[in-house]
């Protein structure tokens, strides 16, 4: 079983975060410390350590998480000018979060990472 991080208790509402969105399947917050105007998390309601440990059974919950950063980009009112979506795995890319979850940065124009 893999340990629950401090996603789960702000998906259980235990501890408090700035919630946008919540359904059966997926969780979205504003990032505690935002890296751009816009900078929000989407997780899946159950726990899923990294990338790695995707399974079959994941792909409703990764789906919604898609579906969720689109309707959010568009009420950010970020949508038109355009935004990321990043899901880091493990520590060559600076997984901090052992829950799985995609950051959805915009606002103002991002730094070109891959050409
Ligand atoms: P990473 O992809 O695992 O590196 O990103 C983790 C993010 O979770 C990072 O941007 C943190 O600022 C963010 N975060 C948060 O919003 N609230 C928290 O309580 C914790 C981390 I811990």
């Amino acid at each position: 079983m893999a340990e629950e991080t401090i996603f789960s208790k702000i998906i259980r509402r235990e501890i408090p975060a700035d919630i946008l969105f919540q359904d059966d399947l997926v969780t979205a917050f504003r990032d505690i410390s935002a890296q751009a105007p816009s900078h929000i998390l989407i997780i899946p309601n159950h726990l899923i350590p990294s990338v790695n440990e995707v399974k079959a059974s994941d792909e409703k919950a990764l789906g919604r998480m898609v579906t969720v950063a689109a309707k959010l980009a568009a009420e950010e009112g970020i949508a038109e000018d355009g935004y990321r979506l990043i899901m880091n795995c493990n520590k060559h890319a600076g997984q901090e979060v052992f829950h799985i979850h995609m950051h959805l940065l915009g606002g103002e124009p991002l730094g070109r990472m891959l050409n």
